[in-house]
């Protein structure tokens, strides 16, 4: 870690949808369906067949109860269709992008669009943690993991008592905004950054708290650029073949790219990367994860990293639908359920085993427990549906819905020891 600085990065580039629609099968094309249609896609009941549809090359925007919301091509459309699943169209995504994000200027990026400004750009989530850290001197220390693809920084927060010394307390640490659109939870770890600076919580004298309010700074300011949402999930590091991001979420180092639960292509939105912990976000707080391990022990003893949305409490692992396997005792999966439904009592969001929604590998809930022993949880927050609202709700829900989640973080910081 290195103390933090302002990076003034290179301007984000022209608004592209390009990468988004690239290397697409070619196949039979239902003529009225948009190049990028929002789908309601049904009868995908089984944790198998929704795997099936993340494997197909769509950009799946939430799963729940037997329903998946998905962006898809016309022939990513039919072949889905062609499985025996139902697909409902809900729209025109970047119709719906495109009207979502009001007639600001292209060039303005100054804040999110009209109507929205109460979520924090970059600029803005790192001027918060200036003032917490400057108004809390004594219970904070701010620093940066490292730099993002882009330059910037990417603050990381530790609050506790007598924050400069490490003390023998557990550690916990809290991720948030790995995928770019995801802001909302921007917004849930700058609430945590609130509530435990606010003198509120006991456990700033117990525990010593580590916040990243956004593990994505270039794809979270790319999102907003040029006053247009821009539907963005994953970093902005170019590929070899002229598309651009890598998921995040697919390039932490556990059996990374093991069991099909991620893409090799380049222009899929769950593209892993050409090797693990490629994307120097992933590297970054990776090699924070590592330099906790002091005197052979990891100290960090419990993590929760947010997404949006499905309103869901999920744990470890994805790679298999089996709860008893390496790296897994019959005892540790009791444990992670039990917290993850004592969570999920707490918030109202619904319980399961992480490749009970699909599976996937290289996340960073995976590489959290299968490399370091950490009791780590993916929160897929408000709302539980929504298509593009899901992304972008209005910022008057920010407030309802991160403190929503302030029970679970208790739970989960009782539990850290
Ligand atoms: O797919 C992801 O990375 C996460 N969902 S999101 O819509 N926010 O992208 C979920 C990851 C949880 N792990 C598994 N489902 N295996
Ligand atoms: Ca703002
Ligand atoms: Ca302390
Ligand atoms: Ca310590
Ligand atoms: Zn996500």
């Amino acid at each position: 870690m290195h103390t933090l600085r302002r990076v003034f990065a290179a301007a984000a580039g022209v608004a592209t949808v390009l990468a988004l629609v690239a290397g697409q099968p070619a196949g039979a094309q239902e003529p009225t369906a948009p190049d990028q249609g929002l789908y309601q896609v049904r009868g995908a009941d089984t944790a198998t067949s929704r795997t099936a549809v993340a494997r197909s090359g769509v950009d799946v925007l939430g799963a729940r109860d037997g329903t998946m919301e998905v962006v898809a091509s016309p022939a990513q459309a039919d072949a889905l269709r062609a499985k025996g699943l139902t697909l409902d169209l809900a729209g025109d995504w970047l119709a719906m992008l495109a009207r979502r994000s009001g007639g600001v200027s292209r060039a303005a990026a100054a804040d999110f669009p009209a109507g929205d400004e109460g979520y924090h750009t970059y600029d803005e989530m790192v001027a918060a943690l200036q003032a917490a850290a400057s108004a809390h001197p004594d219970t904070t220390a701010l620093s940066s993991l490292g730099d993002s693809y882009e330059g910037r920084d990417i603050p990381i927060i530790k609050i506790s008592d007598n924050a400069a010394a490490d003390e023998d307390e557990p550690e916990v640490l809290f991720t948030c905004n790995m995928h770019a659109r995801e802001h909302l939870t921007t917004e849930m770890c700058l609430h945590i950054v609130d509530r435990l600076t606010s003198g509120a919580s006991e456990f700033v004298n117990s525990r010593e708290i580590y916040v990243v309010p956004s593990l994505n700074p270039d794809g979270s300011v790319y999102d907003i650029s040029g006053g247009e949402y821009q539907g963005w999930r994953k970093n902005r590091q170019p590929n070899s073949n002229g598309t651009v991001g890598t998921d995040p979420n697919r390039n932490f180092s556990y059996k990374w790219g093991c069991c099909d639960g991620s893409s090799t292509s380049p222009s899929a939105e769950d593209y892993r990367g050409p090797s693990a912990r490629s994307a120097p976000e992933v590297a970054a707080l990776q090699a924070f994860v590592d330099s906790r391990v002091v005197g052979g022990v990891q100290q960090i003893k419990g993590h929760i990293d947010f997404h949006t949305f499905s309103e869901l409490v999920l744990w470890p692992f994805g790679h298999t639908f089996d709860t008893v396997t390496e790296g897994m005792t019959q005892a540790e999966y009791d444990h992670f359920k039990s917290i993850g439904q004592q969570m999920a009592a707490s918030n109202g969001y619904t319980p399961d085993q992480s490749s009970g929604l699909y599976i996937t590998d290289g996340d960073i809930n995976d590489w959290m427990w299968g490399q370091h022993k950490v009791l780590s949880y993916c929160f897929e927050m408000y709302p539980s549906s929504g298509g593009l609202d899901g992304f972008y709700p209005p910022d008057e829900v920010i407030a309802e819905q991160t403190s929503r989640n302030d029970g679970a973080v208790d739970i989960l910081l009782t539990n850290a020891t």
